[in-house]
């Protein structure tokens, strides 16, 4: 079991960091960074006194100068040690061949760094005198490179994916002038809304994430200091399903165990992610003070910037599209574009051919041209380069899932998209009414029953994970079949249909409880007659009539009026829930049908909602769990982003 956690664990780092998959076989030990570059390991010192351990390979070639590209991860530089090299460096393996300075470091209280880790450290703005966060942290350290490391041009650039992702936002924050080149990849914006919870919903999914970045160390070291909570199942489902309410998972993080008497800093301190996780339930200024989005107004125009996002990134989804659009509406005079396409997590870094999410395929080579034609060239134009607005890019290059093609618009959303309001109708259709128009009968009920024993799976997979992944391109025929899955669909389209943008589901319910989560999915369905195959489709499926879940989202129901303040429902009151997703750009073709899901468990993806209201979820206790009946009402509708 413990080899699997690794290898799951290693699985997320190799895609973030450097993906070591490839469809050709690699008979011997790629040696290039050896021969290549050489590899020195220095200790910054921050203004605050805290060394952060930082790793720099240098070309051997040294007759030229070279940019310096940086990435900062709470994921480990190593390997560590004179003569250890990793076998790819950098961005991608074309930046890595050209010749650039490539440089790791662990941030503050991570692996070999001093310092105590803090998860998505606050930015600090009107930082005291030698006072540090991971702005002032990447600051110190680039001038240091710049000043220190031989044979460098001058120039910086960050990237990163998922966390490393972060700190290049981060870095781009009150940026030091070295720097003139940014690219946040699948970059988390905010534990309340990216990875951990999904608008107030607990992913418990996420279970075993928990420890790595929760477990106490305050001494640099260069192995794992954190343990994995054991399963003694592979089958998710059940195991949280017997495990009952979220207060039974203290046992494996220490929680309310604390050994004051203890002598070792690490038995003394539970996991204090989880510590923080279970005593923070609302959007308080704990979770809002770590959100790195409110501060893209500090991003200036000597940076410029290249998100990149998966438009089925289970992990980081807000993040990317977020960073996005807070430095378009700040930075009118920023060079920022948005790359968004048919990735899961972090997979644009993959070195493999095919390029599949889960069971469903977009094509051959789609991650190996964005690291030669979009990546390399972003890096060289400001690095390298000119370093003016002409780079060649387009503002947005977004693939549409639905046709699997790349387009480029000069904005996102493109410009020419208006909003079309869909409704819920009793007879499990999806109708478009024209927004002038009145409702001529009383909305209608449709009911469910919503089972705290027998939840809805978002997965028909008996597996465990790490964190989940697949289930964002999975067929949804599993849930469409069962009574507490409502399904509203269209007929089969006459012509194409393009969405472009967010989506913003408009419920109107009601609960004979006092608390509920409303989920949403968006769902392409495929004509029985499809000519898409796929070769590595999962026995149990067929592409026939695939509902391919194209985008899904869930709120708790408390939060339906404010992030900050919960509040319960009044026990079958009709009650408005908005739920916005995130955005998409997917052509329901010709011959397919447009399919919506509504449903109040989606398990164990996120934890169980008792379905009465109490305080905090986290300390729920076993008699709070009720089942419950849940009414949608026919006048629900559904506001896509249309292209036309
Ligand atoms: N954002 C990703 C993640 C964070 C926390 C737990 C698990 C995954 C990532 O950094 O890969």
């Amino acid at each position: 079991m413990k080899r699997y956690i690794l290898l799951a664990i290693f699985s997320v780092f190799l895609i973030v960091s450097c993906d070591k998959k490839t469809d050709e076989k690699s008979p011997k030990k790629n040696t290039y960074v050896a021969d290549n570059y050489t590899k020195k390991e220095v200790d910054i010192v921050m203004r605050d006194g805290v060394k952060l351990h930082t790793t720099i390979y240098s070309p051997k070639d040294t007759s030229k100068e070279y940019p310096i590209l940086m990435q900062r991860t709470p994921y480990s530089s190593r390997p560590y040690g004179e003569g250890k090299m990793k076998s790819k460096i950098g961005p991608n393996v074309h930046l890595m061949k050209e010749g650039n300075i490539v440089v790791y470091q662990d941030v503050r209280g991570r692996w070999m760094s001093e310092g105590v880790y803090d998860n998505m450290r606050a930015y600090i703005p009107n930082k005291k005198e030698n006072e540090s966060d991971e702005v002032s942290d990447t600051y110190d350290t680039i001038d240091w490179l710049v000043k220190n490391v031989e044979n460098n041009n001058g120039n910086v650039g960050t990237w990163g994916i998922s966390y490393p992702g972060h700190y290049a936002t981060v870095s781009a924050i009150d940026a030091h002038p070295a720097l003139k080149a940014a690219s946040p990849q699948a970059c988390i914006g905010d534990f309340f809304f990216d990875d951990f919870h999904h608008n107030g919903a607990f992913l418990l999914s996420y279970f075993r994430a928990i420890s790595l970045f929760g477990t106490y160390k305050d001494t640099p070291t260069d192995s794992a200091w954190y343990s994995f909570p054991k399963m003694n199942s592979k089958d998710q489902y059940q195991f949280f399903l017997d495990k009952g309410p979220l207060s039974n998972l203290n046992e494996y993080f220490q929680y309310d165990k604390l050994d004051v008497n203890a002598t070792s800093s690490k038995d003394k301190i539970d996991d204090f992610f989880w510590k923080e996780i279970v005593e923070h339930p609302n959007y308080d200024e704990v979770w809002k003070s770590k959100g790195i989005i409110q501060h893209m107004n500090k991003v200036p125009s000597t940076v410029a910037t290249m998100i990149v996002g998966g438009e089925f990134d289970a992990e980081d989804l807000y993040g990317p599209l977020e960073t996005y659009k807070g430095i378009e509406k700040h930075g009118k005079d920023n060079y920022n574009t948005l790359v968004f396409g048919p990735w899961d997590h972090g997979r644009w870094a993959s070195s493999g051919v095919r390029n599949a999410v889960g069971n469903y395929y977009f094509g051959d080579s789609i991650s190996l041209n964005f690291q030669k034609n979009i990546e390399t060239k972003f890096f060289n134009h400001f690095l390298k380069g000119k370093g003016d607005k002409n780079s060649g890019l387009p503002e947005a290059y977004v693939f549409d899932s639905g046709k699997k093609e790349w387009k480029s618009y000069d904005s996102w959303p493109p410009k020419n998209v208006v909003k079309e309001n869909w409704f819920l109708s009793d007879n499990q259709e999806l109708i478009y009414k024209d927004p002038n128009t009145k409702f001529k009968t009383k909305p209608k009920k449709i009911q469910f029953i919503s089972d705290v024993k027998r939840p809805v799976p978002y997965s028909e997979d008996i597996k465990t994970v790490f964190t989940p992944r697949k289930y964002m391109t999975d067929d949804q025929r599993f849930a469409a079949r069962r009574p507490d899955v409502l399904v509203f669909e269209t007929d089969i389209l006459t012509e194409d249909f393009t969405l472009a943008g967010d989506i913003l589901a408009k419920l109107k319910v009601a609960t004979t409880g006092s608390a509920a989560d409303w989920i949403v999915k968006v769902i392409d369905v495929h004509p029985s007659d499809t000519k898409e195959n796929n070769d590595k489709l999962q026995d149990h499926l067929k592409m026939s009539n695939y509902h391919l879940m194209v985008r899904s989202e869930v709120l708790r129901g408390r939060f339906r009026n404010s992030f900050e303040k919960p509040e319960p429902f009044i026990p079958n009151k009709k009650t408005d829930v908005n739920i916005k997703l995130q955005d998409v750009f997917h052509t329901f073709k010709k011959g397919h049908k447009v399919q919506i899901q509504v449903q109040s468990t989606w398990f164990p993806l996120i934890d169980l909602n008792p379905q009465t209201y109490v305080d905090n979820i986290y300390k729920a206790k076993e008699k709070d769990f009720k089942t419950q009946t849940h009414t949608v009402f026919t006048d629900s509708s559904i506001e896509f982003t249309v292209l036309k």
